[in-house]
């Protein structure tokens, strides 16, 4: 076996490169390297408020009126933070490139700081890694929160076999262009154009439409599904606030789509009785 030593100008062998992890901090070193990493960091923090702006538009009107919306709360934030370092630094990669290179001129040449590391195995495990566990997490974290989400809403249950100490309330829900109507079939058949509610008691809707397809949004409880003539789709929820919340359209359904929204009342078991006994009385007369 014969050995050749190599010219003394010619390339270096990959063997004699420096270990990878001598690279990466050799790059680390770099001026612009590091000027992105702390704009990274100053950028994350100062996105950081936006988890709780969001929940605080959300919630302008008195969200979350039920678990789901709780639950639906808790993963838009969830989701908000983690994809925060990302975007973090997707802004100071756009920062730095924007403002922070000098000028060259055509004849000079950039100042070659360290080898590249394009190529360098613990760079690229490491981006890959870091981005596939957030990536995992989402996934995982996604899959838990519907699975509760299905469940809160007893979309598999049907409305006999609803939790809760109380029998669930059954309302029939009809949208046509351009209102809501609600009927209570346990309540003699008695219709609303509000939905009144009792607060912590299963709620039970079939909801349909006599016209187009409209979607029936009840915003602060979490509960949004369409509304398809000749069928029925079904959902529930358990409103756990009392007040005052909103019923909107959410599937554009003609010339005044917009406009098709009502109130939902949430009330104390008894004053939720008395009203249903009242209007199903004054209906009856
Ligand atoms: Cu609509």
């Amino acid at each position: 076996m014969t050995t050749t030593t190599p010219p003394p100008d010619a390339p270096e062998a990959p063997t004699n490169r420096p270990p990878s992890m001598h690279r990466v901090r050799d790059w680390a070193k770099r001026p612009y390297a590091r000027s992105i990493m702390i704009l990274t960091v100053i950028i994350g923090f100062l996105l950081l408020p936006l988890c709780w702006l969001i929940l605080a538009a959300m919630n302008q009107s008195g969200a979350p009126a039920s678990p789901i919306m709780e639950d639906i709360e808790t993963t838009v934030f969830v989701f908000t933070l983690v994809s925060i370092p990302i975007t973090a630094f997707v802004f100071a990669v756009l920062v730095y490139s924007l403002l922070g290179w000098k000028h060259v001129s055509g004849d000079e040449v950039p100042a070659d700081e360290s080898p590249a590391i394009r190529s360098n195995t613990i760079g690229v495990v490491l981006w890959t890694v870091v981005s596939s566990v957030l990536a995992m997490f989402l996934v995982v974290w996604g899959l838990m929160e519907l699975a509760s989400i299905t469940a809160n809403s007893y979309g598999t249950v049907s409305a006999d076999e609803q939790p809760g100490g109380d029998q669930a309330l059954i309302v029939n829900v009809t949208g046509q262009q351009w209102v809501w109507t609600f009927e209570y079939p346990q309540h003699g058949g008695l219709t609303s154009d509000v939905l009144y509610l009792p607060k912590d008691r299963a709620v039970y809707f079939n909801v349909t439409s006599k016209d187009v397809i409209h979607n029936f949004w009840a915003v602060e409880l979490g509960v949004k599904i369409d509304a398809n003539p000749g069928a029925i789709t079904q959902t529930g929820v358990t409103p756990n606030k009392l007040g005052t919340f909103n019923v909107r359209c959410a599937e554009l359904c003609g010339l005044h789509h917009a406009y098709m929204q009502t109130r939902i009342q949430v009330l104390e078991k008894d004053a939720f009785d008395s009203w249903a006994r009242e209007s199903g009385a004054g209906r009856a007369t």
